[in-house]
């Protein structure tokens, strides 16, 4: 039986078909034995944080239990991000699709794969904006991201996407 601990992820696409290629990965996502997708935020369309000469990106966060251990659901993380065509190209470039884990309820991950919370999360409007509103309630992420949202300086501009046709 799956933990009742969540796992949030951020996902992200600047590379055509973007919405679609977010709706693969959760589609991927949800099939798998071991997850139980139980939220997604809604869409937002973002400004390229970190390299900004690149297209905008699609973003969502989507919540999950899992029984899977935090590598293990690395390496499916990796998977999705292979059969959507991700390339590793560059550092903080256009992506088909990227899943990042950025909280993993109250827990403190310090390995050479991960690090969560996500080392970047307490700096990215893409990470807290779509998180903050599937995590209100969880009284072990709502707080995290609560802090972090009262620190961030991100500056970049994150709108919500009504109609995702694209
Ligand atoms: N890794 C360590 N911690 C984690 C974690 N919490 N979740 C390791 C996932 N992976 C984690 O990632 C490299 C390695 O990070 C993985 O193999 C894993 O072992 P990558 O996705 O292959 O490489 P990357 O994307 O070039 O670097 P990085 O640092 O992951 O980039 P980010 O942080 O994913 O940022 N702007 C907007 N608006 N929206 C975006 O979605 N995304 C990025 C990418 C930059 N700018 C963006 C967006
Ligand atoms: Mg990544």
């Amino acid at each position: 039986m799956a933990s009742d601990e969540r796992v949030y992820l951020s996902i992200g696409s600047n590379i055509h078909p973007r919405v679609a290629n977010i709706k693969q990965a959760i589609t991927l996502l949800s099939q798998l034995a071991a997850v139980n997708v139980i939220a997604q935020s809604t869409w937002y369309e973002t400004e390229p944080w970190g390299k900004r000469d690149q297209a905008n990106f699609y973003n969502v966060s989507v919540a999950l239990t899992t029984t899977l251990t935090p590598h293990e659901l690395l390496m499916e993380l990796h998977a999705i991000e292979h059969l959507g065509h991700r390339e590793r190209k560059v550092h903080w470039g256009p992506r088909t699709i990227d899943l990042d884990i950025i909280f993993w309820g109250a827990r403190q991950i310090q390995t050479a794969e991960l690090t969560v919370p996500h080392l970047h999360a307490a700096e990215r409007n893409f990470v807290l904006r779509p998180t903050a509103e599937i995590a209100k309630n969880d009284p072990q992420v709502g707080p995290q991201v609560q802090a972090m949202t009262a620190a961030n300086t991100d500056q970049s501009w994150i709108k919500k996407v009504g109609n995702v046709s694209e």
